[in-house]
């Protein structure tokens, strides 16, 4: 439902309607004044006006831009056929990533940040691509090769790969960890 909306919103410059506003609340941990102020932000991004942006604007989102998996997160932002985000997808992820998102929202974008092949599962190998971005100097790449095999081997059910099950269970009670790196802090005050 949300991709069907995004087109129909895409094409819609100025200000939402507050129907429209109010239909796009209904699946969004924002408030209708909110969803006002980003789509402002939104406009902003999409300078050339066309109603979508391209990824790479979201790298002018300071918000995310600081995250140090920021090149990883805005692979997660769904996409049209051309590559481009519509409103409605650039709303929707941030909903996900908002501190106000619950835990399985975030461990639903957290494991679409760490599956980076998309093949629904999380292998040591993309374990180990998270870590060394998230640890940077604090630990020898020996380390984090063994962190990354060790945690996957005691999480996955197969001993192999986490699936998503898997990947849900072993954070769930480390709803502060995702917290600290998939809870952002989106500004919608203008
Ligand atoms: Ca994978």
């Amino acid at each position: 439902m949300l991709r069907s909306m995004g087109a129909y919103y895409s094409s819609e410059l100025g200000a939402l309607r507050p129907e429209e506003v109010t239909a796009l609340s209904e699946n969004v941990n924002f408030s209708p004044k909110e969803i006002q102020t980003l789509y402002v932000r939104f406009q902003k991004l999409d300078r050339s006006g066309t109603g979508v942006i391209c990824r790479d604007s979201l790298l002018k989102i300071p918000e995310l831009a600081m995250n140090p998996l920021v090149d990883r997160i805005v692979n997660i932002f769904e996409t049209d056929e051309e590559g481009n985000i519509t409103f409605t997808s650039f709303l929707s992820c941030l909903s996900c990533l908002s501190i106000n998102s619950s835990l399985s929202e975030k461990l639903s974008a957290a494991f679409r940040v760490y599956d980076a092949n998309n093949d629904g599962y999380v292998s040591a190998d993309e374990v180990f691509e998270i870590l060394s971005q998230m640890v940077g100097s604090n630990m020898s790449e020996d380390q984090i090769r063994r962190v990354s095999n060790d945690t996957v081997k005691a999480a996955a059910s197969d001993g192999q790969r986490m699936s998503r099950d898997d990947f849900n269970q072993l954070f769930q009670d480390r709803g502060d960890e995702i917290n600290s790196v998939f809870g952002v802090k989106i500004v919608t005050i203008e």
